[in-house]
């Protein structure tokens, strides 16, 4: 793509995110921090409204016409996210509050009745504690063992060692797509086929890949794949579980009560097939149906386009980072295409503390997130306490970069003028 074709991508998408439009503290917004959530463009909150203005009922209960109107769409987008993450069947879908919800809906249906004491799970030192915590409470539960993928020298995933781990024990593969510190995008087809051989079952948290990339469930082959909606335009309180239809017929219930019953008398009852057996009480309808928008918005854009389009903010946000010696950033650095990793940089600076640089940011309109981003075990693991992270979308531009970093630049100066 040309430096021409981007600035046009850029400049056409901008006019459909209000907020984008703002000042903060007096300059104008740069909004740099996509990968804890990407903001909303017109066409979901319009959905939104549409729903409570026009349309808004509970689905699957009345025979009214609201009713079936609201039904229909919330079916509708159901059918978006199976063409969205290619699905083979629309009842592979299931909505969720979001990745952390889908992660534990299966560490507890699929978790309890199928892993016992002495079984393996293999999770990586990159997971968010999404993908960490209910596989420790899984093990706390039944006696199973966690192991863990180390990094390479790059900071990346280590292939080689995560087929050490592999055995006839292991029980359950459950690796991030793409790492949210690390931003390193992780060999998931060739991790699943391989977990395959040894009988396990396999879970890709796409938290940050489905956002961001074509992701295609089918050519994966995994067993599970999970996302936030609100990582990808979408409102907060929706996301999803891909799941192989034949796994999750074959998993108990997760939540119980309305809306995933078959026949229910005083002492048993009988349960819904998939999908409604996992979708317990009134779902989230209106946040739902606007993913289904957002799905729209992104594909009329292309996948494959916004991925273009990030590759080369990515090229160009490593290359000014590499302007400052003082900037250490974590995982890969992208090839020469941009591609290999994530658009997003987490790092450090030796004089500033990530906090106190995101407060100065902050009064500069600058938003980029200062933690451990909910991956604390990786980050002992590379010795850092806490790290920065700028992370973009594809309504970022060059400009803004270029805004981030002379305000980074001069953070530094300072700092480094008063400590150095
Ligand atoms: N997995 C990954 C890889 C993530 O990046 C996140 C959120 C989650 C799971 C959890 O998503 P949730 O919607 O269920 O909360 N990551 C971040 C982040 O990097 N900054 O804020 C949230």
């Amino acid at each position: 793509m040309t430096l021409a074709q981007e600035r046009t991508l850029a400049s056409k998408v901008r006019a459909d995110f209000p907020i984008l439009h703002q000042e903060i503290h007096g300059k104008p917004l740069i909004y740099l921090d996509n990968a804890a959530t990407s903001q909303k463009p017109l066409a979901v909150l319009n959905a939104l409204e549409d729903y409570y203005r026009g349309y808004n009922a509970n689905v699957h209960r009345g025979v009214h016409t609201l009713s079936a109107r609201a039904t229909d769409a919330y079916e509708a987008a159901r059918d978006k996210v199976q063409r969205f993450v290619n699905a083979a069947r629309r009842e592979e879908i299931i909505y969720t509050r979001n990745a952390t919800e889908a992660i534990n809906l299966v560490a507890y249906a699929w978790g309890n009745a199928n892993v016992q004491a002495g079984d393996e799970i293999i999770l990586s030192v990159m997971e968010h504690h999404s993908n960490l915590i209910p596989w420790q409470l899984l093990a706390q539960r039944t006696g199973a063992i966690l192991k863990f993928v180390s990094l390479t020298e790059t900071e990346e995933f280590d292939l080689a060692h995560y087929k050490s781990l592999l055995s006839e024990r292991t029980k359950l593969v459950a690796v991030v797509h793409v790492s949210n510190t690390l931003g390193c995008i992780n060999p998931v087809q060739e991790i699943t086929t391989l977990a395959h051989q040894v009988g396990a079952k396999v879970l890709i948290d796409a938290c940050q890949s489905v956002p961001h990339m074509a992701v295609d469930v089918q050519a994966i082959g995994c067993d599970w794949l999970v996302a936030s909606g609100h990582k990808m335009c979408a409102p907060t309180g929706i996301g999803f579980l891909y799941g192989k239809l034949e796994v999750l017929r074959a998993m108990p219930p997760f939540l119980g009560g309305g809306e995933m019953i078959a026949d229910v008398f005083l002492d048993h009852s009988t349960y819904a097939d998939v999908p409604h057996k996992f979708e317990a009480g009134t779902p989230a309808i209106a946040e739902a149906i606007a993913l289904g928008a957002a799905v729209d918005y992104l594909m009329a854009i292309g996948m494959d386009t916004i991925h273009a389009y990030e590759a080369e903010l990515t090229t160009y946000l490593f290359q000014r980072l590499a302007e400052l010696p003082e900037v250490r950033t974590y995982g890969p650095k992208p090839d020469a295409n941009g591609e290999g990793r994530a658009a997003l940089a987490a790092f450090t600076t030796g004089a500033v503390h990530p906090h106190d640089l995101s407060t100065i940011l902050d009064q500069e309109g600058i938003a980029i997130r200062a933690g451990h981003h909910c991956t604390q075990p990786l980050h002992r693991l590379v010795k850092a306490q806490s790290t920065a992270r700028a992370s973009l979308y594809f309504y970022n531009t060059r400009e803004e970069i270029d805004g981030f970093i002379a305000a980074l630049k001069q953070a530094i100066d300072f700092f480094g003028g008063i400590f150095g």
